[in-house]
């Protein structure tokens, strides 16, 4: 697995830079704050050793989007520091054997960025056609039904021509027009940029909304609890468009085979997200699939969603393994619901490791950082604050990292952006390294136990057909001339103890081997000599 690109034998770490460290006291994260803190990632026998980070974006913004709206593609936010800071981070990351990863945000730019400034001065701007204009419908109607992601509709109209412009999320965001190639030219420019500067790969935002069907015609309507959903979004993203601009955005990279681009979809088209990996070697190296982080805990839905994603990859492409990010509440918050989160976090952390994918941590997890619990007023995030309290938002998910137990968690000397997420006190780097039996602890057996065995990174996914119900099992095998190799992984999705008697299609070498870990804390390694075993309430082997 040496032969392995560096991105199908990662553990990447997405790091918020809002809420990662602050350095100047301002209570935001920022960049010598993320620096300060490289030797957490990699480089330490303290470290969880992972080997990539992903930086939510860093660009200057007015951030009603916290960054998704993007002022100026080749500068640094005066928030988080400057391109020197910038080039310092890379640097440093690179010396402990940390590649970084740039998000990317392609579909639309702030409404304060220059070219939209441009564009919407005059309908005869030499920019006007770098994003979408239309005429509004008589009686002040939008151009067509199109839903904005984030509520209302998608099209918001400008006094100063009285045109329409497109927005598929806020209407601080509107979209680029890429079929203009001047749109193309520019961004392709900024992606050698950063390239040029050292980075290693782009995670690339709401990439699915690339293009759009410039008839405007009115997406059909469909029954839906909420507003949003109540069109299918048959002509304002996964057009024919994203995927040709994502072939040539893969041909620009072509020169540089280390870098990876890993793109975040959320379609529901027949192809889903994995249409983004175009024949498996000419659009994205990675798209994330999001089947698991939206399921519950259940093992009869993760028996039939693991497959189905791992299926959906086609051949030279590479899967991901994703629970959390900036977008939802946290995982430990989600799966756990009903249940014992503490006890379920570990055993959803068994299964980001062993199932077949790169996994993507988002900061925090690795401690079991529960959401925040915020009132009305401490909300930051419009999305957020527009469905709150039906919704529980975003910004439950954007607390600080709790370092340790001095005031603020050590995240800032000043006063947070968003208060920490209750029980920082206990749940904190310093505390959890302490102790062998933490989730901090549980993490880095798990980052170390993947990288060491081909079965977990290289292997096949394979099902085990086995009751009870209530236990998930699978094998991860692999086998070259020299060196077979195959781990065998169950995960107790009750609260109960269960026993489990193996089928006689486990070959023998599978019954009398050795358990490497359990996710409960007091079980430690066992010699393996019978065809059934226990498993405790929520525990994984
Ligand atoms: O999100 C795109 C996306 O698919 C959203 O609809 C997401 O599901 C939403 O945030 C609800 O949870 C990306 C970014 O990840 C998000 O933070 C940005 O706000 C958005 O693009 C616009 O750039």
């Amino acid at each position: 697995h040496p032969d392995f690109p560096w991105w199908q034998r990662a553990v990447v770490y997405q790091i918020y830079p809002w809420s990662f460290q602050d350095s100047n006291g301002d209570g935001v994260g920022d960049l010598p704050g993320i620096i300060s803190r490289l030797d957490y990632l990699k480089g330490t026998p303290d470290s969880l050793d992972v080997d990539a980070i992903w930086l939510s974006p860093l660009y200057p913004s007015p951030m009603h989007d916290f960054g998704y709206d993007v002022m100026d593609y080749r500068n640094i936010d005066p928030r988080f520091g400057t391109l020197a800071d910038f080039d310092r981070l890379v640097t440093e990351a690179h010396r402990r054997g940390i590649r970084v990863v740039m998000d990317l945000v392609l579909n639309h730019t702030s409404e304060q960025h220059p070219w939209f400034i441009e564009s919407r001065s005059s309908r005869a701007s030499s920019k006007r056609n770098w994003y979408y204009w239309a005429d509004g419908k008589a009686g002040g109607r939008p151009p067509n039904n199109w839903a904005a992601r984030f509520g209302g509709s998608a099209w918001t109209r400008d006094p100063h021509t009285g045109q329409c412009y497109l927005h598929s999320f806020l209407p601080e965001q509107p979209d680029l027009n890429w079929t203009n190639p001047a749109v193309r030219d520019v961004l392709f420019d900024v992606v050698r940029f950063w390239l040029d500067r050292g980075v290693d790969g782009f995670r690339l935002d709401a990439i699915n909304w690339l293009g759009k069907d410039t008839r405007w015609p009115d997406n059909p309507r469909r029954l839906a609890w909420r507003s949003y959903y109540r069109q299918v979004h048959r002509y304002d993203r996964d057009q024919p468009q994203a995927h040709e601009v994502l072939r040539a955005l893969r041909a620009a990279v072509k020169d540089r085979p280390e870098t990876v681009l890993v793109g975040e979809a959320s379609s529901d088209t027949p192809g889903g997200p994995a249409a983004f990996y175009g024949t498996g070697t000419d659009e994205l190296h990675e798209v994330f699939d999001f089947r698991l982080l939206r399921s519950p805990w259940q093992a009869d839905m993760f028996r039939r969603l693991i497959p189905e994603s791992d299926r959906a990859v086609p051949r030279g492409g590479w899967p991901t393994v994703v629970f959390s990010n900036h977008d939802q509440s946290r995982h430990i918050d989600r799966y756990g619901k009903g249940g014992d989160p503490g006890r379920r976090g570990r055993a959803a952390a068994l299964l980001l490791f062993t199932l077949r994918g790169t996994p993507f941590l988002y900061y925090g997890e690795e401690l079991g950082l529960r959401d925040g619990r915020l009132h009305r007023s401490e909300l930051r995030d419009p999305y957020t604050i527009r469905y709150w309290p039906w919704k529980k938002g975003r910004d439950p998910a954007r607390t600080p990292m709790p370092w340790d137990d001095s005031p603020q968690g050590g995240f800032t000397t000043g006063r947070p952006w968003l208060p920490l997420s209750p029980g920082w006190r206990q749940t904190n780097v310093a505390c959890e390294q302490q102790d062998a039996g933490s989730m901090l602890s549980l993490y880095k057996r798990l980052i170390s136990l993947k990288k060491s065995s081909r079965a977990l990174t290289a292997g096949t996914y394979e099902p085990v057909d086995a009751g009870p119900n209530e236990c998930l099992l699978y094998q991860r095998v692999f086998q070259a001339e020299a060196h077979a190799e195959a781990m065998l992984i169950a995960v107790n999705f009750s609260a109960r103890a269960l026993t489990v008697t193996l089928p006689p299609t486990i070959p023998m070498f599978a019954r009398t081997g050795t358990l490497i870990l359990s996710t409960d804390p007091q079980r430690g390694e066992e010699r393996w000599t019978a065809d059934r075993f226990q498993l405790g309430p929520d525990e994984g082997i």
